[in-house]
């Protein structure tokens, strides 16, 4: 699955990855790896209370590093890439305590034994068993700290089991609150249904992840935005927010600047799969329900060949 999304990346900077079609597939997952990191910057969201920095991974994933201001303790969401990780951590001067897993999978929980071996101590947070150095196993609702800082866990299965999302506070703050969404919600999109069913997704982004405060700062597991934008116009020809966005998050990606975060009231207005209970989205899937909109979405967007404009 991975090696695939190494090389068909929807942020395909330069098409550079292309130039290795015809290597043997081990070999372009890491040409197009290399060529990925080397371009896609890295960004801070600054806030009075935490501060996230966005470390592009791999092909097109992002890992997080999430900082308690007053504290200076830090967490790192999915550190597919350690050695990036220690770099920044020293770059900032914080202590790191805590890796938060969203799930198993290898493009966001491979790096978790390296890590440990590198900073020896570490909480290592997730909802599954097959997740690698897992330290604490949590389920929903739990909460835990960084520093000041409150991480609810919210659980999401669909894409996997196991998966959570971890939504991040500060008491008294009047600043948005975080959510890392791992391959649950992307930007203008969702994660493929692998081990769930439309129902679960369904639960997972409009009940719990679309009642959270509209406000609250998205920061997903991959860069798709472009690709997904695509298929959000291809659902609905006549929103122009998707339209509007789509020429954004293009010249954002041909800087090698990140399309992240989003917020959870911009995602009900351009992503299709959390827009199901639109007439629109329902006349585009020739449904009347919005669970059976998600089902027909994701069939569709599964089999979607993504147009190069
Ligand atoms: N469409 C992906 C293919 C890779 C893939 O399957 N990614 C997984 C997460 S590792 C997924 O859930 N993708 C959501 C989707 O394709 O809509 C891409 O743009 O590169
Ligand atoms: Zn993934």
């Amino acid at each position: 699955m991975l090696f695939k999304s190494l090389v068909g990346s929807a942020c395909t900077l330069l098409g550079a990855a292309t130039a290795f079609k015809f290597a043997p597939v081990e070999v372009q997952a890491q040409a197009a790896a290399l060529l990925h990191s080397a371009v896609r910057k890295s960004s801070l969201v600054e806030q009075a209370n935490m501060r996230i920095e966005l470390l592009p991974a791999l092909s097109d994933n992002y890992m997080y590093l999430l900082i308690d201001v007053d504290s200076r303790e830090a967490a790192i969401v999915d550190p597919v890439e350690p050695i990036k990780v220690v770099e920044a951590v020293r770059k900032h001067g914080v202590k790191l305590t805590t890796i938060l897993t969203t799930h198993h999978h290898w493009d966001h929980a491979s790096g978790n034994e390296k890590m440990v071996k590198l900073m020896p101590g570490l909480r290592v947070y997730g909802g599954d068993d097959r997740i690698d150095a897992i330290t604490k196993k949590v389920s929903h609702s739990n909460n835990l700290k960084i520093g000041s800082l409150n991480v609810k866990c919210l659980y999401t299965p669909c894409h996997t089991t196991g998966h959570i999302c971890y939504y991040v506070t500060k008491e008294n703050s009047t600043e948005p609150p975080a959510v890392f969404t791992g391959d649950t919600l992307f930007m203008a999109g969702c994660g493929k249904f692998f081990e769930g069913t439309a129902e679960q997704m369904y639960k997972a982004l409009i009940e719990i992840l679309g009642s959270l405060p509209p406000e609250t700062r998205v920061y997903c597991g991959h860069e798709y935005t472009v690709s997904n934008l695509k298929f959000a116009r291809y659902v609905e020809p006549d929103n122009e927010v998707i339209q509007k966005k789509l020429a954004w998050a293009k010249e954002k990606c041909s800087n090698g600047e990140p399309t992240i975060p989003s917020t959870l009231a911009e995602e009900f207005t351009f992503n299709p799969f959390m827009r199901v209970k639109e007439k629109s989205v329902q006349d585009h899937a020739k449904q009347t329900n919005p669970v059976e909109t998600m089902r027909s979405l994701r069939k569709e967007k599964d089999g979607f060949r993504v147009p190069k404009e």
